[in-house]
């Protein structure tokens, strides 16, 4: 028999996740199952939010409806995962914004670095309550079938490079994996760096046969992926925050009744607080395993005066969001500078 294509696969997997869909709404009274999409492994944060949002939906809507999750590599990229959600493959995905920036312009002003506030608190409250974002992101999205149903912090990013790097300048010549929005590229460019953006899971042979010379990602993530076995150096430069969104295929939403929306509505808030607590604790330990695996892993914490060098150079990353997204992007922008200055 001759080889399947991974298109031919991703068809099949197409026809036979879609046969299934059907057979789960034809009747009110059979289970109903959602397929939530993670881009990163178990025991990630993805992966802990993901089983407690399974726990709490299976469990108020009395076994009616079965959340069934495909944890990273079962179904592809980050990128895969929205497409198989516009197309009703999947119900859910999580969808780290500096992936999907690279489709929707208006949600690259997570990625503007120095933007957030030093307190997460309120990163968190802002990010998942906050009217403008959801107004704003909420349009883009819908044009592909979309809808964005919350957003959350999963931990400061943080370099992991085999050169050290505490001035612009140790940038020349330096190879940096980033997520592939174009303001992410730019911000790096603008560093002095060379973005190089890549799947998640090229990572490690990347950096092992130095084709890069770092990478950045929350802790968790450095150990997990083992990114932390290949590089010498953690540095905290305190640009960005890692944010992720979770989405949904729009046609789905729309067919769920009042019901369901507002059971996915109280999840969604529940977990909020639920994942800001665990992110810290994970993010926390795992520097601990780091640090008990590779002793002589360097770290370095820039300080006031090294980070702000950094920022200035990374100033022109604001004004191309603001040329690229109109009104709506300078209304959302504005808005989560005032909220997270702590005003609002
Ligand atoms: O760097 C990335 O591409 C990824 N990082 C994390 C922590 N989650 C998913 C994302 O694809």
């Amino acid at each position: 028999m001759s080889s399947c294509t991974p298109a031919t696969l991703k068809f099949l997997f197409f026809l036979i996740f879609s046969f299934a869909s059907l057979q789960t709404h034809a009747d009110d009274t059979e289970t109903q199952v959602w397929r939530f999409g993670l881009e990163e492994i178990d025991g990630s944060v993805q992966d802990v939010y993901a089983q407690e949002f399974k726990r709490l939906v299976e469990s108020k809507s009395e076994g009616k409806i079965k959340v069934d999750i495909f944890s990273y590599g079962t179904l592809g990229e980050s990128e895969d995962l929205t497409a198989l959600t516009a197309n009703g493959t999947l119900q859910l995905t999580h969808a780290s914004t500096g992936i999907l920036g690279d489709l929707i312009s208006e949600i690259q002003v997570f990625t503007i670095p120095y933007l957030f506030s030093a307190d997460d608190r309120i990163n968190q409250q802002v990010l998942s309550t906050n009217k403008v974002i959801y107004e704003v992101i909420g349009d883009a999205l819908i044009d592909k079938n979309l809808r964005l149903m919350t957003l959350y912090l999963e931990g400061e990013m943080v370099w992991s490079t085999n050169k050290l790097v505490r001035h612009p300048r140790d940038f020349g010549g330096f190879k940096m994996r980033v997520m592939n929005a174009p303001l992410i590229k730019q911000t790096y460019t603008l560093f002095g760096a060379e973005p190089i953006p890549l799947p998640y899971s090229q990572i490690y042979g990347a950096l092992q046969t130095s084709i890069i010379d770092g990478q950045v990602n929350p802790l968790f993530a450095i150990e997990e992926m083992k990114f932390y076995e290949v590089t010498d150096y953690l540095i905290w430069a305190g640009q960005q925050r890692f944010t992720t969104s979770i989405i949904a295929n729009q046609s789905w939403y729309l067919s769920l009744s009042k019901h369901e929306k507002e059971m996915l509505g109280e999840a969604f808030k529940h977990m909020s607080d639920y994942i800001y607590q665990h992110q810290i604790a994970l993010n926390a330990a795992q520097l601990k395993k780091i640090r008990h695996y590779k002793p002589d892993m360097i770290l370095v914490h820039l300080t006031q005066r090294e980070r702000n060098r950094f920022k200035k150079l990374a100033a022109p990353v604001r004004k191309a969001y603001l040329e690229e997204n109109g009104d709506k992007g300078k209304r959302l922008l504005l808005t989560l500078e005032e909220a997270f200055s702590g005003k609002q």
